[in-house]
């Protein structure tokens, strides 16, 4: 590497230094037999922001192909989501199942 040369003889010396973007993580809900499809969409309109249509067909394709991405957030963000989501069907007494994954 190619160094610069102050007028009192340092030599700085420049490095490329190069970095990853951050890690992206899917939140994915997973099917099960209990949980109401009503609660389903109403976990995805609070904490994934979704309007009532895309809830419904999120929830749907959980619901016939068994998990389905809610979102996708760096890790702790990702973190988060998925605290608040287990929290909340936790205190409503329902199985739902929901993790983060590297995208
Ligand atoms: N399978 C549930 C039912 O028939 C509905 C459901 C959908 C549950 C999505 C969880 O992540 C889920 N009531």
């Amino acid at each position: 590497m190619s160094g610069e040369h102050l007028n009192d003889g340092t030599v700085v010396e420049r490095e490329a230094v190069r970095v990853k973007p951050p890690p992206l993580f899917h939140v994915v809900l997973l099917n099960d037999d209990y949980t109401p499809m009503e609660f389903v969409v109403g976990v995805l309109q609070r904490f994934f922001g979704k309007g009532r249509e895309q809830a419904t067909a999120i929830m749907l394709k959980v619901h016939h192909e068994g998990r389905g991405v809610c979102g996708v957030y760096p890790r702790d963000v990702a973190a988060s989501k998925v605290e608040q989501v287990c929290d909340y069907a936790r205190e409503h007494q329902h199985p739902l199942q929901c993790v983060m994954e590297e995208a």
